[in-house]
């Protein structure tokens, strides 16, 4: 049986129609396009920030390259698994199949540096910014590792996505317990003019992490073509939110703590010193 060992995904198993088909690659193509493209507003930032902030910004670069690679694999696996029979396109079983497990992969890459970011950009220092940045990641990866474990499970009865999306779920919470300590300590030292930039983050955070698990459990309403492409768009407004949004939302920031730092961007400086052009 081809079916049973090569899918997977419920990508695999539903025709689509060629509007469906075509909003899939839409989602897909202005997701690694959104992401490539910021690399260079993130590195161009990082410029203006005080030196010991430089670093968020230049992880969130790495993050838009990582992703940005991750969705083109994405993009162009799901050009390669569907043809085209009369006017439906058909998943394609054996060697062109598509799947949801690279996005897993390339989180375990790009969630612990997203979490980094949370107490450098904080200004939590430095014995405890380590160990905060463990105590967050070891949850998340675990969350992630048992999540891509479940989605295989996703074609099949529900058991085992149920199963391990619960078991994910926990180690979830766990993260967002952790989570919740840096923040915490973020309102404590941060300037009183920007205390409510670490309220709102955390508010943010709940809501586009929480977005990941509803994309998880969508098969469950049905194999169709319109839940296939809700799910890819689902995933795309969370990896655009939590990666591309939330890089912009903490170099906002960062460059008004800069300024309440004392810190005077380099080309600003020469303007207003009696030796610059003005
Ligand atoms: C899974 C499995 C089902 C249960 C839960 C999940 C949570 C996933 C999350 C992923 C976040 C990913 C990010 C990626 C950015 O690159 C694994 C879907 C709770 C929260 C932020």
């Amino acid at each position: 049986e081809v079916a049973a060992n090569a899918v997977g995904n419920i990508e695999n198993l539903v025709t689509l129609t060629s509007g469906q088909y075509t909003m899939g690659s839409l989602i897909l193509m202005v997701s690694y396009g959104a992401h490539f493209a910021f690399i260079l507003y993130f590195l161009m930032t990082s410029m203006q920030l005080a030196p010991r902030y430089r670093i968020v910004p230049i992880m969130s670069a790495i993050v838009m390259a990582s992703a940005g690679l991750s969705l083109l694999r994405e993009f162009t696996t799901w050009q390669d698994a569907y043809t085209l029979v009369g006017a439906s396109y058909v998943p394609m079983q054996g060697e062109s199949i598509f799947t949801n497990a690279f996005r897993y992969g390339n989180w375990t890459i790009t969630v612990p540096i997203l979490l980094t970011q949370l107490p450098i950009a904080f200004a939590i220092s430095r014995p405890d910014l380590h160990k905060r940045a463990i105590r967050m990641s070891i949850p998340a990866v675990l969350m992630i590792w048992t999540g891509l474990y479940g989605q295989f499970g996703e074609t099949g009865d529900f058991s085992r996505l149920n199963i391990w999306g619960v078991i994910s779920t926990i180690f979830f919470v766990w993260l967002i317990i952790e989570v919740r300590g840096v923040i915490t300590a973020a309102i404590a030292n941060s300037p009183p003019q920007l205390v409510n930039w670490p309220k709102n983050l955390w508010y943010y955070f709940l809501a586009t992490w929480g977005l990941y698990p509803i994309a998880y459990a969508l098969p469950q309403l049905g194999f169709t073509g319109d839940i296939v492409v809700v799910r890819q768009l689902l995933f795309s407004i969370a990896d655009i939110s939590t990666k591309l949004i939330y890089g912009i939302i903490l170099s906002r920031y960062l460059l008004r703590r800069s300024a309440l730092e004392g810190y005077v961007p380099a080309a600003e400086a020469l303007e207003t010193s009696p030796l610059g052009a003005k």
